[in-house]
Order: structure tokens, then C-alpha cells, then sequence
């Protein structure tokens, strides 16, 4: 997995935010104005209640302004259920412009994601694991969402209700409201000290999560395997330390706020202290009313829940931190392989010849070259066999054909073109290719023959399905061409994979056909048969094949041995075996004949 190095992004995480939030912008703003006005108005039933205390309760003439002013006392009673009751309003409209615009977000930049995972090159896809690049597009996008719909809004609130009941309470009384307000920047500095241990925290319990993710994962996809070595409990019991210590992450992320909680809480809970003692004092001196003093204390939470909600959103503040950073990761992640600038569309099918130059390759990742020097030229039409023992680098050498990877040194062309000139999508169009691990979809036999162009017909299909020998045991399935195989192929032998993968790759009537290894499986009489139909399809087509039986690689119009990476031998079945090398080797060696 790649490591946690703190990334640079072209934009701060804020900012990119916002940029995802376009067409919802406004909308969000009003919401924003939406919170600050309902905090607001929070303040007017105070102050209402204040001001009906020192008229009609309590003040030198309560009992006559009731007797002949009464009407501004029922004016000031509608006007406090009024307010409420469009301060509800706007509060209800407000979760729903949130709700909008975070979902609205969520949607937008998950599908983002998976369009640049999808687009990725084979180097992405081995370096990150499946559980985490889930983690990112679930779990980490759902903090980010959880910024918008939440911790936006808190700050929002939190803010504005502590300053409007600041300015309220300066300008009811500035003296009494200074003697309260003093106390408040020590929250700011608690919060920042606590931001700071909580942070690396956050950092930690994501990458666990993802641990965790990645456990499961590869453990529900790789069950035949867990079953095999009958180590079910051995893999529950990794799972539940992954999911213990994700679990004692979390609570000791928990156990952060809980040290700073005391001082935080003991200052909000000062205030009403404060207030009691300050407040008093005024009220005595007669520099507060008694209506003044019911205004500051119906307020007096106004001051102090803001401060409590800090560490919360700070909390969170540093969680979307920490999702954003791998959401955004990948958000600007970039393939390295990818359409040149100067690319040409090619939009005609290819002849097929294929040239390879001076090609040497090294993965990103490896440490030493995996081919050297390669130099060989395909006419079309001709078909290439590619032999060599295991790990000498035949896999490697036909995926640099499609571009899965970039040679280090020198060239490979298509029709004279070099194929890095090429538009990914031309190249790739014109290649069928069989992988020497076959993977199928959990879909009907004809939706996996008919993958790479989804308008052949069945007739097409089972065409296809005969030049690979598979219509006889695909007939004898009791839905035929409409049995579903399971996820991978599940259902299927090895060898019925293969063929069924090599339908797939004939499917697309590419000009040039990949063969990885694909009738390994397959027994010596289908092979022949396979071997017989490759040679009379209906389209041209340039054949690539990784074969180790001396049957397939008899009839092909040149061999290619290789051997650490080098080709050692090349020339036809003849001329390989007068050299009497490597190839006639293994030719005595499969046909157990003595000499040749
Ligand atoms: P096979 O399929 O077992 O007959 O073997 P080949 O000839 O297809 O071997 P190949 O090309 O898969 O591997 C050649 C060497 O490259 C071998 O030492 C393993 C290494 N290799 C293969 N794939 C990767 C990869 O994705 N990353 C790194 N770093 N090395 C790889
Ligand atoms: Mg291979």
C-alpha cells in the first residue's frame, strides 16, 4: 500500500471543497445566512421576555402598564411566538439545503473518484488495495459529506450565536457583558492545544479503518484459498485485532477530547457563576434592571454551549481532515500512462505488424530489468509463439502492447506508428487480449463473451464460442448462453474459463490477438482444435501467443525462447531445432523422444 506521506495539493482542503460545491454554491450560502439568522433569532426571546419582566412585572408601574398599555404586552408576547415560529421554519429549510447540497457533493466527487480509478494504469492498481481505494470512496467521502451537512454548519452556529449574544449583551450592558466575554479566549487556546494532540489521531484511526477494510476484503474475495488451508480461524482472528485495534483507536481518540473536556466544560459552567456574582453586585448598585439581568441570564448559554460544542467540531474538523487528504489523493492522482499530447486517432483497424526495438523494461517497483533488448518484427497475419520458463518475463513483454506499462528503453510500433503516439483507446480497441489469470464477470456467459462490444449478437457469441471449443460445454449448460457464472467465473473449470476468456478476446475481431497462457488448461485435443479455428477466423488478425506445448508452438510462423529477460532463440519449429538449443531441448523433453 502506498505509504501515508503528507501529499501537496494544488488547492488547500477548504478550497477544494468548495470548488466541488459548484451549482450548489448559492444555495449553500443562504443556508449559511439561513444559520446565522436562526441563531439570531434565538436572541429575540430573551430579549422579549426582558423587556415584558421589567414593563409588566416587574418595573415601579408593572401593575398600571398592564391596566393601560396592555396592548404592547400582547405585542410582545405574538411577537415572541412569531419569532419562534419562524425561526423553526428557517431552521427546517436549512437541514434541507444542507442535506441537498452535502449529498449533492457526495454524489458528485464519488463519481470523480471512480472515473480515476477506473482510468488508472496497472501501476495504481498495485499499489493501492482494494480495501483501501473502498475506504476512500465509502467511509472517507462520508467524512467529507459529513463537513458539509455538519461541521460547516456547527461553526456557522456556534459563531453566530456567540457573537450576537456578545453584541446583545455589550449592548445591553457592556461593563456585565465585558466581565463575562473575558474568560472566553482561554477556550480558543484549550481547543488549539487540543487540535493538536487529536489531529495525528484521526490520521491514525483511517488508516486502521482501512486495514480493517482491506482485511475483509481480500479475505471474503480469497475464501476458496482460506477454505483450502482450513484457516478460518486463524484469518477471524486477524480480522478481530484489526477491528480490536481500530476499536481502541477510536476510544483513545475518544480519551483526547476527554483531557481537555474538564477545563473547557469548567469554564462554560463559570459563567452562571460569574454572572450570579457579577450580576448581583450590578443589581445592588442599580447599574443592571432586573429585566437586564433575566435577558443575560435567558442568554447566558448562548456564551458558554458554543464553547462546549469547540472540541466537537474541532473533532470533526480534524476527521474530514484526515478523509479529505486520502480522498483528495486520489482525486488529483494522475495516470502515467495516459494519451500524448501530440496524440493521432487512428480510428481504422490496424494491418497488425508489430515491431519491437531495442525494448528493455523494469517495473516501477522492482528492482531489477525484467526484459532486455528485445527486438523482433510480426508481419500481420503471422502468428508468434512466445516460450520460456516461468518468470522469464513473457507475461510482462505482451503487456507492453496494450500500453499497460511503458518500456524503459526503446520502441514499439503498430503499422510503423510507435505506439505511445497512439490514442489509448485506438490501440487498446485493436487488441484482443486473453490474461493468464482469467477473470469473468458475475454475468450470463454471452454478457462475458460479448464484453468488449456489447452489440454482437448471439449468433456472433456462439461463433466465437466455437473457434475457442467452447459451444460444446457451453450447450450442455442446462441455460446455455443465458447461464449466469458466478463473481470470477465461479461455477467454471479452469479450463472452461480460459476458453470462454479467449471467446471474449476473439469477440472484438481484433487485429492483433494476445494469447497469455490461455489453453494451459485446456486438454491436448481441445488445444488442437483451438489452434486449427485461430488459424481460419473469418477477420485478419495477428496472433501473439504465450505457449508451452510444443503443439502450439510448432505451427507458428516464428518462436521466440526467452530466458531471464533476453530472447535467446528465435526462428520457426525447423529452425530452432536444427540450432539444437533450449527449444530442442524442451522439444525431446515433451515428446520424451531420445534425439529428433
Ligand atoms: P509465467 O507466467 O509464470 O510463465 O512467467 P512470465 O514469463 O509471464 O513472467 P512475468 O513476465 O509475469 O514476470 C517476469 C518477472 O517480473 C518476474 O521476476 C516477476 C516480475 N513481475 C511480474 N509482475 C510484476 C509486477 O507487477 N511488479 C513487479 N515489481 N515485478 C513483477
Ligand atoms: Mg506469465
Amino acid at each position: 500500500m502506498k505509504q501515508t506521506k503528507t501529499q501537496q495539493f494544488p488547492k488547500t482542503k477548504l478550497a477544494w471543497l468548495w470548488e466541488n460545491m459548484q451549482g450548489t454554491r448559492g444555495i449553500y450560502i443562504v443556508g449559511m445566512l439561513g444559520t446565522i439568522v436562526y441563531n439570531v433569532l434565538q436572541l429575540t426571546v430573551p430579549y422579549y421576555s426582558g423587556k415584558i419582566v421589567d414593563i409588566f412585572l416587574t418595573g415601579e408601574n408593572a401593575r398600571e402598564n398592564m391596566r393601560t398599555n396592555s396592548d404592547l404586552f400582547y405585542k410582545l408576547l405574538i411577537a415572541m411566538v412569531g419569532f419562534t415560529f419562524l425561526r423553526t421554519i428557517i431552521v427546517y429549510l436549512d437541514c434541507m439545503i444542507y442535506e441537498h447540497v452535502s449529498q449533492t457533493v457526495l454524489y458528485r466527487v464519488r463519481n470523480y473518484l471512480y472515473n480515476k480509478i477506473e482510468r488508472q494504469d496497472m501501476t495504481f492498481y498495485s499499489t493501492y488495495r482494494t480495501g483501501d481505494l473502498m475506504t476512500r470512496v465509502t467511509g472517507d467521502l462520508d467524512a467529507v459529506r459529513h463537513m458539509v451537512a455538519w461541521v460547516i454548519r456547527m461553526v456557522i452556529e456556534s459563531f453566530s450565536l456567540f457573537g450576537a449574544a456578545a453584541i446583545f449583551f455589550l449592548y445591553i450592558n457592556w461593563k456585565m457583558a465585558l466581565c463575562l466575554l473575558v474568560i472566553s479566549p482561554f477556550v480558543f487556546w484549550i481547543i488549539y492545544l487540543f487540535k493538536n494532540k487529536v489531529a495525528p489521531m484521526h490520521a491514525l484511526l483511517r488508516e486502521k479503518l482501512a486495514q480493517m477494510n482491506t482485511y475483509a476484503q481480500e479475505n471474503i474475495s480469497g475464501n476458496r484459498v482460506v477454505k483450502a488451508f482450513a484457516r478460518e480461524d486463524y484469518e477471524i482472528q486477524k480480522f478481530d485485532k484489526a477491528n480490536k485495534d481500530y476499536a481502541e483507536t477510536n476510544k483513545a481518540t475518544g480519551m483526547v477530547w476527554l483531557k481537555f473536556y474538564p477545563y473547557v466544560e469548567s469554564i462554560a459552567n463559570l459563567m452562571p457563576v460569574v454572572m450570579l456574582a457579577v450580576g448581583g453586585v450590578f443589581l445592588i448598585r442599580g447599574q443592571l434592571t432586573m429585566g437586564e439581568y433575566v435577558a443575560f441570564s435567558g442568554l447566558i448559554w448562548a456564551i458558554a454551549n458554543p464553547m462546549r460544542q469547540m472540541g466537537n467540531i474541532m473533532n470533526e474538523f480534524q476527521r474530514f481532515s484526515a478523509a479529505s487528504q486520502k480522498v483528495m489523493e486520489i482525486y488529483y492522482s494522475e495516470p502515467k500512462i495516459k494519451d500524448a499530447k501530440d496524440a493521432v486517432a487512428h480510428p481504422e483497424r490496424f494491418e497488425g505488424k508489430i515491431e519491437f526495438e531495442d525494448v528493455s523494461f523494469q517495473y516501477e517497483d522492482g528492482d531489477l530489468p525484467v526484459l532486455h533488448d528485445i527486438n523482433f518484427t510480426v508481419e500481420p497475419n503471422e502468428i508468434v509463439a512466445i516460450m520460456g520458463e516461468t518468470g522469464c518475463g513473457k507475461t510482462s513483454l505482451i503487456h507492453l502492447i496494450p500500453r499497460f506499462y511503458e518500456p524503459t528503453k526503446g520502441q514499439i510500433r503498430i503499422d510503423g506508428i510507435p505506439i505511445g503516439k497512439l490514442k489509448l483507446a485506438d490501440l487498446r480497441k485493436n487488441i484482443g487480449l486473453a490474461t493468464q489469470d482469467v477473470l469473468l464477470y458475475s454475468d450470463t456467459i454471452e454478457g462475458n463473451i460479448a464484453y468488449g462490444d456489447s452489440t454482437i449478437n448471439l449468433d456472433e457469441v456462439m461463433k466465437f464460442a466455437k473457434y475457442s471449443a467452447a459451444s460444446d460445454f457451453i450447450s450442455k449448460m442446462p441455460e446455455g448462453y443465458d447461464t449466469i457464472v458466478g463473481e470470477r467465473g465461479v461455477g467454471l473449470s479452469g479450463g472452461q474459463k480460459q476458453r470462454i476468456s479467449l471467446a471474449r478476446a476473439l469477440a472484438v475481431k481484433p487485429s492483433i490477438l494476445i494469447l497469455d497462457d490461455t489453453t494451459s488448461a485446456v486438454d491436448m485435443e481441445t488445444e488442437k482444435q483451438i489452434q486449427q479455428s485461430l488459424r481460419e477466423l473469418d477477420f485478419p488478425c495477428t496472433k501473439i501467443i504465450i505457449a508451452q506445448r510444443i503443439s502450439t508452438t510448432k505451427a507458428a510462423d516464428k518462436i521466440l525462447v526467452l530466458q531471464d529477460g533476453y530472447i535467446r532463440e528465435a526462428g520457426t519449429h525447423e529452425e530452432l531445432l536444427a540450432k539444437k538449443g533450449y527449444y530442442y531441448e524442451l522439444v525431446k523433453l515433451q515428446t520424451g523422444a531420445e534425439e529428433l
